[in-house]
């Protein structure tokens, strides 16, 4: 079974995101992801609209996802690949070469981000009624 592995936030979960999970459940045949905690959001500087309960509920709802498990720091990655016994690392490419100490441990992909739409930019077009 080829295990794959991805974080984030998945604040206000919208199709960019699902594009990353489905293609990163493509690479393989489980996906774990890694999802940020409330506190460790705190030290990313976001400040999420969902709790981490709603936005784990949320992902383990979708059909490509097998594994939610939490994200509280920079450093659990490699334990984390460990762990799980992870084939395949996935990020979108807004991270390109961020992970790449995960070489020594398994693949790591950076797939191209779904240009258009971000957590942040549907908040700004609420905020500024683009609706
Ligand atoms: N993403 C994407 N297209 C978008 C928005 C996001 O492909 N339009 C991808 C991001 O590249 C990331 C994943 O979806 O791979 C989750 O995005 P965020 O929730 O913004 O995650 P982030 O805050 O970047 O946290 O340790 C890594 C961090 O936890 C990543």
């Amino acid at each position: 079974m080829k295990k794959v592995l991805t974080y984030g936030t998945f604040d206000l979960l919208h199709y960019g995101h699902i594009n990353l999970l489905e293609r990163a459940k493509a690479l393989g045949d489980y996906l774990v992801v890694g999802l940020s905690t409330d506190e460790f959001n705190g030290l990313k500087g976001k400040k999420c609209y969902f709790s981490y309960e709603e936005r784990k509920k949320m992902l383990e709802a979708l059909r490509c996802v097998d594994l939610v498990i939490e994200e509280n720091c920079w450093e659990q990655k490699i334990s984390d690949v460990k762990e799980f016994r992870i084939d395949v690392f996935v990020m979108g490419d807004d991270w390109k070469g961020k992970f790449d100490f995960l070489k020594d441990y398994c693949e790591v992909i950076y797939l191209p981000r779904t240009p258009e739409i971000s957590t942040t930019q549907i908040k700004n077009d609420i905020a500024n009624k683009n609706i």
